[in-house]
């Protein structure tokens, strides 16, 4: 899954795909075309940065930045689209406008949206997170991280089940990065293979996120190869989608798994 970010202020891909207040339809063509070239298998357009502190979007903006997205992506290529949200309307929007996959770091939880997902008869993907973006990073605190990551979004799963959402169309993920230190992140990481278990089809987003700068004392524009190990790590152990910014680099190392298994 390659990453489409139509946020301004989206701090590792610095808003390239804006030009002023919106959205670049041809730098977004530019980017999925290249993906494309690159062997990705779907894109995940996204306009609310959840980076802390980054300015709210409302809904109009929200909308505004993915629906021209996505009908771009759409009209011009044959790759699947998810939509990256946590609200109803653009739910509704998103998917009307094609996209395949909802992918939501809110679990499915704001107000509307579990129904807006029922009604589009599109997969999900059920992101754990703690706390809210403003201030998931200031204390994260978990008894059990494993268990309590887990335990959330096997209870999400059966709640989506019982709202009409058929088990086959839901993925999870531990929602890296989101209310959890780097500590926490590697005990989630290290136990992937429990989540895996489940049977539940997992998507695992790591790519140029702080934890690689922590363990590595690298910068943003620092992270490739450690990106590229998470997630090459997290598909040998059993990920079926990996989040990337750098598909040309994952794909050739995903290629070399799939040689080499
Ligand atoms: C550099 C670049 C540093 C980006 C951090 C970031 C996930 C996700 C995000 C994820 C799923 C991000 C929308 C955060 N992360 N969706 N979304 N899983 N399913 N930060 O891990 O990429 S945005």
């Amino acid at each position: 899954m390659g990453i489409v970010n139509v946020t301004p202020d989206s701090f590792s891909d610095g808003g390239e795909l804006f030009s002023g207040s919106s959205v670049d339809v041809d730098r977004v063509l530019n980017s999925v075309g290249d993906m494309l070239e690159a062997g990705v298998d779907m894109v995940d357009v996204g306009g609310e940065s959840t980076r802390p502190g980054a300015s709210p979007v409302g809904v109009a903006e929200e909308l505004d930045r993915v629906i021209a997205a996505i009908t771009a992506i759409t009209q011009r290529f044959d790759v699947p689209v998810s939509i990256d949200t946590s609200r109803a309307e653009v739910i509704d929007a998103a998917t009307a406008a094609g996209a395949e996959l909802i992918n939501d770091v809110r679990a499915l939880q704001r107000p509307g949206a579990l129904a807006a997902a029922v009604d589009s008869g599109v997969p999900v993907c059920l992101m754990h997170m703690q706390n809210q973006p403003a201030m998931m990073q200031s204390q994260p605190q978990y008894a059990d991280v494993v268990g309590e990551v887990q335990g959330f979004l096997m209870q999400r799963r059966e709640q989506c089940i019982v709202a009409g959402i058929d088990a086959r169309d839901i993925l999870i993920d531990p929602g890296f990065g989101f209310g959890k230190t780097t500590a926490h992140n590697l005990m989630l990481f290290k136990s992937l293979d429990q989540l895996v278990a489940t049977g539940v089809p997992l998507l695992v987003g790591v790519s140029r996120k702080r934890m690689i700068g922590e363990l590595l004392n690298a910068s943003a524009d620092q992270r490739l190869i450690g990106s590229v190990t998470m997630a090459l790590l997290a598909a040998q152990k059993g990920a079926a989608i990996v989040r990337v910014h750098d598909v040309t680099e994952t794909v050739q190392a995903l290629k070399m798994l799939h040689h080499c298994e």
